[in-house]
């Protein structure tokens, strides 16, 4: 009997032995599993981080995830455009099977997004800043966000509890939140995802009072295509509506007092005042007024003094310098404010288990063809910046030329969290990349598409194959036009070379591929024609309400 109970009290203790054991190795993996904070501007052109180029701006707090990471100097989108690039990102499909083409066509909340499957796996999440989809995001246990482009100055807020405005300048505030929930908020007892998404430097590009001031007295070096004249390539790029010198509007775009546009009898596009007269302008209060009138004064008085007299090309260089130090103001305080969420990250003893991704939601043209905004195949809106520091697995100061696009995210940030990814996604993990193991990544060309056509700023619709060396493009709907660029040659883009006949075995090989890499992602001329009915259809309801 004796030794019975004994020998019971043994086999108990055993199990309990067991359970604790396995319990702390449960709780050792969850510890184990990083924290994600995923960093996302909006526009924000790798041309203006000086870890790619120190040509235009410093920014040392983003290169510190360069020099304590790595840097891709080859990650590009699917769809260069904000809502879809977005869309790609948190679903890790391409814009033609999630659906949501452009900044327009509301986004089909079914879907599954990556934040749902680490909520489900037990991360703490949240999302702070711009998200641009006109619903809530799902998977988030708190989340701010701006309502679709969101202020600059004094921004509204939607929360799960209803709105709020906060006053002072977008950057500063939506840092001050992520850090106050990474502060305050979370559970500590879980491992966190983080999207915090600025909503600089998006146009109409407003700095800080305090960085108006100080950029707007600087003078930037033009890029060496800013007077492109578009020969030799196709229609596309010459009619496309995003020109420094004719769309850049002046008081909208370079913050010139419409008083001294009409002083000067200059006829600017209607649109242009919309930013005084209009809400953006108008829930600045007094005070910060007050620190913005002196430096609008001075861009007035330099316009009204110079602008009569300047030739077509000293107003572009002119409209130029104002973009450039507007634009830069915007970034430079990007950079302070991911500094300090760095030195946040140090402070408390997560900098190194976190993996910190830098990134945009698509490039943007800084002069570079004369334009700005985005939405081309070029590479200068077709790239993004990706910067990506995870000390306990990458090795500091690496960097890496493989073609990773946004659609890689999710299931890169599943597989770091040891979460399964749906069957379905379209993206690959990069994780190899980042641990140093490239021999266990294979890809050799991404895919493009991009929608929004007729539009803002008229970019036609196009689709296309890009590998290191070659970038060949279909320009279709109501052109029917092929562009082939040698990237290696032509790193500019300047010239098509399609109907060069030294190219044709290389055309050849890359619409085979193109064809093969369509049937991959699942895009069909059914699916073009798909997106463009959703077009016609709303064309049509437009004109039946005009009447
Ligand atoms: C606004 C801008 C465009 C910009 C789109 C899309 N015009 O329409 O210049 O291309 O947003 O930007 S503005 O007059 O409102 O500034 S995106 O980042 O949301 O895709
Ligand atoms: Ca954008």
């Amino acid at each position: 009997m004796q030794t019975k109970t004994n020998l019971s009290k043994v086999l108990v203790l055993a199990m309990l032995i067991l359970a604790f054991g396995a319990c702390t190795a449960v709780e050792e993996e969850q510890q184990q599993r990083p924290n994600i904070l995923f960093i996302m501007s909006d526009d924000h052109a790798y041309q203006a981080i000086s870890a790619y180029s120190d040509q235009l701006i410093n920014t040392p707090h983003i290169d510190r995830l360069a020099k304590e990471g790595m840097l891709f100097t080859n990650a590009c989108v699917t769809n260069s455009i904000c809502a879809p690039s977005r869309a790609t990102i948190l679903t890790g499909k391409h814009t033609h099977i999630n659906g949501k083409i452009d900044n327009i066509t509301p986004f089909d909340t079914t879907q599954v997004t990556f934040p749902q499957l680490f909520q489900a796996a037990g991360y703490e999440t949240a999302m702070y800043g711009k998200l641009h989809f006109g619903n809530n995001p799902k998977g988030v246990d708190d989340f701010m966000i701006l309502p679709g482009q969101g202020s600059y100055i004094n921004p509204r807020f939607i929360t799960a509890d209803g709105d709020t405005t906060i006053t002072g300048y977008v950057t500063d505030i939506i840092t001050d939140l992520t850090i106050d929930w990474l502060d305050q908020k979370r559970n500590p007892e879980k491992p966190f995802l983080m999207m915090y998404l600025h909503k600089a430097p998006h146009r109409a590009w407003w700095p800080s009072p305090e960085k108006f001031e100080r950029f707007s007295k600087k003078t930037f070096p033009e890029p060496a295509s800013l007077f492109d004249d578009y020969q030799n390539r196709g229609t596309a790029a010459k009619e496309a509506a995003m020109t420094i010198s004719d769309e850049m509007l002046l008081s909208y775009d370079n913050k010139v007092l419409p008083e001294a546009v009409s002083d000067l009898d200059i006829d600017d596009d209607p649109r242009s005042a919309r930013f005084f007269r209009g809400n953006e302008y108008r829930r600045i209060n007094k005070e910060q007024k007050n620190l913005y009138q002196p430096i609008l004064d001075s861009i007035a008085e330099d316009f009204k003094a110079r602008w009569p007299s300047m030739s077509d090309e000293e107003r572009r260089s002119w409209k130029y310098q104002r973009y450039m130090q507007d634009y830069l103001g915007c970034i430079s305080s990007v950079d302070d404010n991911v500094g300090r969420v760095l030195d946040y990250l140090d402070e408390n003893g997560l900098a190194e288990n976190t993996i910190v991704v830098y990134t945009s939601d698509q490039g943007f043209y800084l002069g570079e063809h004369g334009w700005f905004d985005k939405r081309f195949v070029y590479d200068e809106s077709f790239k993004t910046p990706l910067l990506i520091r995870w000390p306990n697995e990458i090795t500091a100061g690496t960097t890496n030329d493989e073609m990773v696009q946004n659609l890689d995210f999710a299931q890169t940030f599943l597989e770091a969290a040891q979460i399964k990814a749906p069957e379905d996604m379209q993206g690959e993990s990069i994780l190899p990349l980042l641990k140093g193991e490239p021999e266990q990544w294979d890809r050799e060309a991404v895919y493009y598409h991009y929608y929004e056509y007729p539009g803002a700023h008229m970019v036609k619709r196009h689709y296309g194959i890009v590998t290191k060396d070659y970038k060949l493009a279909h320009f279709y709907y109501d052109v029917d036009e092929w562009e082939l660029y040698d990237r290696n040659k032509d790193p500019q883009e300047m010239r098509n070379v399609y109907s060069d006949p030294a190219y044709a075995e290389i055309v050849a090989t890359l619409h085979e591929e193109l064809d093969q890499l369509r049937v991959k992602y699942q895009d069909s001329p059914t699916l073009d024609q798909k997106y463009i009915d959703i077009y016609e259809e709303r064309k049509r309801k437009r004109e039946e309400n005009k009447k």
